[in-house]
């Protein structure tokens, strides 16, 4: 330990940092501890480290370079919700939406000596990696600092993508204890023992069990998302569970819009779009693609950062066709995790509309044959790329301020009713439309698929507090803004008789998108519904098949509104 706890002074300035390093290295017994510094030959050894044990497969270095393959453990494959808990002194605090346990208990369930809480030397034998992190642009005022403490070298690696990490965290933090303390420990992964407790009050996540994405990087939805919608409640900004795209027009006016959709709803591929030929001239750049953080500016203006540096995109579904950037930026320095491999040490899912190979392992490793109805990806498999290798990313993704808000998109994956487009009539309807807003399950989370549950702003599983607190904190903040952004629902997901989606999407929602800016812009009609307003006459003018279709699945609205009445 002498040698560890030498490591420990030489690398931090922060008392609080160095004490609590310290003693979670004596509550786990880690045999070791290495601080990250974020170096290319730290990330050179690590990987070294986790091919020679397994963790990673190196994939076909000549037409991946830099890319790897992790295979979870097949019982921990997606984010686990009933798993996860708001620990606050009062159940009020966490609301009805979420799970909640007293601090206390969940403190002496993981740490209690007598009660062989699972903490309790868990890291025997094993190393303890400090992986130090800004979230948010380098040198903005929005920047916050967080320690991940974990014995998993998948969890490290992904963090490095995922977050600005190492050196620079240090760096920013200083002598200051103000960080967010996370403790990860992969266990056996015995999902009797899983569990992700986030205490708020003390800007602290423990999660144990797991090692796949949201559960085990602590950066993303624990702090980002849980403990940021806390502290922005605090500190009266909002940390939403949404990308943040550019668009540019023809005449070079660029029009920045978050947009909140559930999890495998397609944050990440309208964050990437790529423009249809037939809109010639308009351009989509890519800010955040899951998590933004708005503040209020002095002049009333919205302005959102990202606060992440890297994306855990949903591979199947991905293609040339559907998502050329994120094709393009998954070529290099990516990990892959649960897609299938070919014989070349290249990847494969469905979706790619690639043709599968003969020979192909399946996301476990196992041969597999064409036309088995196994799926050969896992469903919720995914890359962690670098946000630099995005072709689309706007040059603004570092800027310290962030970009300014002129509109917000909420949108669900609903099968019927809920129509392609429409606009609230204010901020307040605004924010009813993305409370009551319902999405149908995906493979992101575990539990049944394609059943309709209510998912408030695409925040369900990530409100750190009580959901009513959460839409009158919405509210509030409309009652600072002097500008608001407006405020619209979509709808990619419509479905016919059959089961084929109504809506080409992917590239072909930049015409929803040119809508909306040029609404946000104030320079075409709208036709106020009951519901709100939509794309009416000024759309069909245009005249072209799809600007008609947008309007049928709106008139199909139409018709469902008079069943109905
Ligand atoms: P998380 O990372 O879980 O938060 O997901 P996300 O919201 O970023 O979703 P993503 O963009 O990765 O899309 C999820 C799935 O939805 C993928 O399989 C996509 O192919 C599919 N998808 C995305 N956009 C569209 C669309 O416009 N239409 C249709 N039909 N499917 C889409
Ligand atoms: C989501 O589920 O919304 C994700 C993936 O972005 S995870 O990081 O696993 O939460
Ligand atoms: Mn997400």
């Amino acid at each position: 330990m002498t040698n560890s706890n030498q490591l420990v002074g030489s690398c931090t300035r922060s008392r609080e940092l160095f004490d609590w390093v310290s003693e979670m290295a004596w509550l786990t017994k880690a045999d070791r501890i290495v601080w990250c510094d974020g170096s290319e030959q730290e990330r050179q050894r690590l990987t070294e480290l986790a091919v020679a044990t397994g963790v990673l497969i190196p994939l076909n270095q000549n037409k991946r370079p830099g890319c790897y393959l992790h295979r979870s453990n097949p019982n921990d494959v997606a984010r686990s919700e009933d798993l996860t808990f708001i620990c606050t002194p009062n159940r009020e605090e966490a609301g009805p939406t979420n799970n909640w346990m007293p601090p206390k208990e969940a403190y002496r369930k993981l740490r209690d000596r007598k009660l062989r809480g699972w903490l309790e030397g868990s890291m025997r034998g094993r190393t303890m990696y400090v992986v130090p992190y800004v979230l948010g642009p380098m040198g903005s005022p929005f920047a916050r600092v967080g320690i991940e403490l974990t014995d998993s070298l998948y969890v490290v690696l992904n963090m490095r993508i995922m977050t600005r990490m190492g050196r620079v965290a240090l760096d920013l933090l200083g002598g200051s204890g103000d960080f967010n303390r996370g403790v990860h420990c992969t266990l056996d992964l015995n999902p009797r023992r899983r569990l992700i407790c986030h205490f708020p009050q003390d800007n602290t996540v423990w999660s144990v069990g797991s090692g796949y994405g949201g559960n085990a990087l602590l950066s993303k939805k624990c702090f980002a998302l849980r403990i940021a919608s806390y502290l922005g409640k605090k500190e009266a900004w909002l940390a939403e569970h949404m990308l943040i795209l550019g668009v540019e027009s023809p005449h070079g006016e660029v029009t920045y819009v978050a947009a909140a959709f559930p999890s495998a709803c397609g944050k990440t591929n309208l964050a990437m779009l790529r423009p249809p030929k037939s809109l010639d001239g308009w351009r989509v750049f890519t800010v955040g693609d899951d998590i933004a953080w708005m503040r209020v500016a002095r002049d009333g203006t919205l302005w959102a950062v990202n606060p992440e540096a890297g994306y855990f995109g949903v591979a199947p579904g991905t293609s040339v066709r559907s998502n050329p950037n994120a094709m393009e930026m998954v070529r290099r320095d990516t990990i892959f995790t649960n897609v299938a491999m070919t014989p070349d040490g290249d990847v494969w899912w469905e979706g790619m509309e690639q043709d599968p190979v003969d020979g192909m392992l399946d996301w476990q490793g196992r041969p597999w044959q064409n036309g088995s109805g196994d799926k050969a990806a896992h469903p919720n498999s995914r890359f962690t790329a670098p946000m630099r290798n995005n072709p689309a990313l706007s040059p603004s993704a570092d800027h310290q301020q962030g970009v300014p808000i002129s509109a917000i998109i909420f949108g669900g994956r609903r099968a019927s009713t809920i129509p392609l487009v429409f606009e609230s009539f204010d901020w307040t309807h605004g924010v009813y439309l993305g409370s009551t807003m319902g999405s149908e399950t995906t493979a992101a989370a575990n539990g049944k698929v394609g059943v309709v549950r209510r998912d408030p702003m695409a925040m369900l599983p990530f409100c750190g507090y009580n959901m009513g607190d959460y839409f009158s904190h919405w509210l509030a903040i409309g009652g600072i803004l002097r500008r608001p952004p407006r405020i619209f629902m979509v709808n990619w997901f419509r479905k016919d008789g059959d089961g084929s989606f109504l809506w080409p999407g992917y590239s072909e929602n930049m015409r929803v998108l040119k809508w909306i800016v040029d609404r946000a812009r104030g320079r075409v009609a709208a036709e106020e519904t009951p519901i709100g307003c939509t794309a009416g006459s000024s759309e069909s003018r245009a005249g072209t098949e799809l600007a008609n279709r947008m309007l049928l699945i709106d008139k199909g609205l139409g018709h469902h509104l008079k069943d109905s009445s």
